[in-house]
């Protein structure tokens, strides 16, 4: 117990590989996904996930835990995330590319904490999904058309796709649906994309859509956003063609603090459960 508590502080402190570089802000270490792995953390926060909720993301966005050697392989072409979570079979840990001091005490590799013995501690997820890596990525043009996987043909089954959109700072992201087309469904629960206005998927939501109505126009109200798109097991669609575009920030006295978003079928404000 006393080991598991100086871990979780030194962790608290963990690098905040954030910063800006040629006036783009970059972090989002938890949307960089390297050979088919992503970490995960709970929608509640850091270290939230028991091994069985952190199994059922992993599942629940079409993939399943990382192995341990799964990591080693994300490791090795630059994945590196300064949190603890679970890998397949209950083990625990995180990779480390650059050794810091605050992180990973100061080496490179695989942090283990090894298979835990007590399932119901919290920690992040390590997923794995090999089908979703080819889609999503990070744009930092001023703007760029993005299309769901396989578009103009239907996206397949079982995809989690993340774009992550990072402008200049002082700049903000509208977003322009050109075509848009995913399974229908009351709550949008099968097949969707979500949008928040945040570097993460976890902070900012502002909607999550499917149907094929054209969503509004969207505008961050900062100089990120990030898009998801999940899709479940059966029923495919035509899929989907966004644009964005940069606007420059109002001057200071102006509105600029609010996301716009006129929503109306297929908008939903407020969080979903997926723990
Ligand atoms: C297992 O971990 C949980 C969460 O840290 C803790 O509440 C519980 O007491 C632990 N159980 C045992 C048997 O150590
Ligand atoms: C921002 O919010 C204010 C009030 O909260 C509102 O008056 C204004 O119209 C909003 N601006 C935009 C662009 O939605
Ligand atoms: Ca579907």
């Amino acid at each position: 117990m006393i080991a598991l508590i100086f871990f979780s502080v030194l962790l608290w402190g963990k690098a905040d590989a954030w910063g800006f570089k040629d006036g783009v802000l970059h972090n989002s270490i938890w949307l960089e996904r390297a050979a088919g792995v992503y970490h995960r953390e709970s929608r509640t926060g850091k270290y939230q996930l028991t091994y069985a909720e952190a199994k059922a993301v992993c599942e629940y966005e079409g993939g399943h835990l990382a192995t341990y050697q799964q990591l080693e392989a994300a490791r090795k072409i630059g994945f590196h995330v300064c949190a603890a979570g679970w890998m397949a079979k209950g083990r625990v840990g995180y990779p480390i590319v650059k050794a810091g001091a605050n992180c990973g005490f100061g080496k490179t590799g695989i942090v283990d904490y090894g298979i835990r013995l007590n399932r119901s501690e919290r920690w992040d997820a390590y997923c794995y999904n090999p089908n979703g890596k080819e889609c999503g990525g990070v744009f930092t043009d001023s703007k760029h058309v993005f299309k769901s996987p396989g578009y103009p043909n239907e996206y397949e089954n079982d995809q989690i796709c993340y774009w992550h959109i990072r402008v200049k700072y002082g700049q903000r992201i509208q977003l322009q649906f050109l075509e848009f087309d995913v399974e229908d469904d009351t709550a949008c629960m099968a097949d969707f994309l979500e949008v928040y206005d945040s570097y993460d998927d976890i902070n900012g939501f502002v909607g999550r859509f499917c149907g094929d109505e054209l969503p509004d126009d969207i505008i961050s109200t900062g100089n990120v956003m990030t898009l998801k798109f999940l899709t479940d097991a059966s029923v495919t669609a035509g899929g989907f063609q966004i644009r964005y575009v940069t606007m420059d920030m109002p001057s200071k006295s102006g509105d600029g603090k609010n996301t716009t978003s006129q929503g109306k079928t297929n908008f939903l404000a407020g969080k979903f459960g997926i723990m």
